[in-house]
């Protein structure tokens, strides 16, 4: 780009046409090319052809076209924060009936934290041990070490007995090295097939019979943390044993969009600058015995506070598949 016997590197045009459509002057960018080293005779004239180009007129259309779906989703942000809830907190209480939970929860994807729903089937982490220590299960282990343990969970998995699982859990040492994931598949192991039997869903929003493929066992100590992400279905986060602390915010934040890769994050809002939060967050906690709805594409964070027996369910018996939605496949 800084030679000036050559034309202006694609990238810079790229950028310069993406400016000029959002509404920057040719002064500004200019002064910014000018800054890279182009002499400015050479950087004006280069910005003018742009100016004048009939591919900035169709950047124009599609940045407009953006904008107005951005105030679609910007009129509903506003709705959904009018609410008696507002927007910092969840309801939460007694599961209302299915009538109204899917009034109120379901149809307008609100979350909300239900007190009353999951039957904990007497879980314990020393429980689990005792019962079915000799069980070979999967878990996601050297997590801390990783630079991004959910993009290298295939090379993070190690078989070990659940009884040295839960050994880990309830160590003192708390921290985000060992968990097992939804994406270990405990749910499907043979060797847990005893204990998953114990595990009642609530039949209203399950049916009788619990999916499996369909049903997650998250299990960690105090210190495990799922980043910023959305789901693709609905989901009931049930809060077996321990607490843990949910950041959510919806899906139609505009800056959150933004900042998307695949169906995570860019933005870190744990070792961020408040000040500088693209987005204020929603926090929740779960603690035993509590149900956590997530209604799809909402933004959620999860850290345990405690070691910790979570169940996520997908299953219900409500239309639950909208595997199109990747908005962040997009950007
Ligand atoms: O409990 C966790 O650590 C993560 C659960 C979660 O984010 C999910 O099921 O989508």
């Amino acid at each position: 780009m800084t030679d000036p016997g050559l034309v202006l590197h694609p990238r810079w045009v790229a950028w310069a046409l993406e400016s000029l459509a959002e509404g920057a002057v040719v002064e500004d960018l200019v002064e910014a090319l000018t800054d890279e080293g182009l002499p400015e005779e050479r950087a004006r004239g280069e910005v003018e052809l742009l100016a004048a180009s009939p591919a900035l007129t169709g950047v124009c259309m599609l940045v407009r076209r953006i904008r107005a779906l951005e105030q679609a989703l910007r009129l509903r942000l506003e709705h959904r924060r009018a609410r008696p809830e507002g927007s910092t907190s969840l309801a939460r209480g007694p599961f209302p009936g299915v009538t109204r939970f899917l009034a109120e929860n379901w149809v307008p994807g609100v979350p909300a934290v239900f007190t009353d729903l999951v039957a904990t089937p007497g879980w314990t982490l020393e429980s689990l041990a005792e019962r079915h220590g000799d069980a070979l299960v999967e878990a996601c282990v050297g997590r801390g070490r990783s630079a991004d343990p959910e993009c290298e969970w295939q090379s993070l998995r190690r078989e070990l007995p659940l009884r040295e699982l839960v050994r880990h859990c309830l160590s003192p040492e708390t921290g985000n090295d060992i968990y097992m994931l939804a994406k270990n598949n405990a749910t499907q192991r043979p060797s847990l097939a005893a204990l998953l039997a114990e595990l009642v869903l609530p039949p209203v929003l399950f049916g009788q019979q619990v999916d499996p493929r369909r049903t997650s066992l998250w299990i960690g100590p105090a210190g495990t943390h799922t980043p910023l992400h959305h789901d693709i279905d609905n989901s009931l986060l049930c809060q077996i044993s321990g607490r843990k602390r949910v950041r959510l915010a919806p899906p139609e934040s505009v800056a959150l969009l933004a900042l998307a890769r695949g169906v995570y994050s860019r933005w870190d809002p744990t070792s961020a600058d408040e000040a500088d939060a693209p987005e204020r967050l929603i926090e929740a906690e779960v603690g035993p015995g509590e149900a956590l709805f997530i209604p799809a594409g909402w933004w959620h964070q999860v850290d345990a506070l405690t070691p910790s027996i979570t169940v996520t369910a997908l299953g219900f018996v409500f239309p639950n598949d909208h595997a199109w939605y990747r908005p962040g496949a997009l950007i």
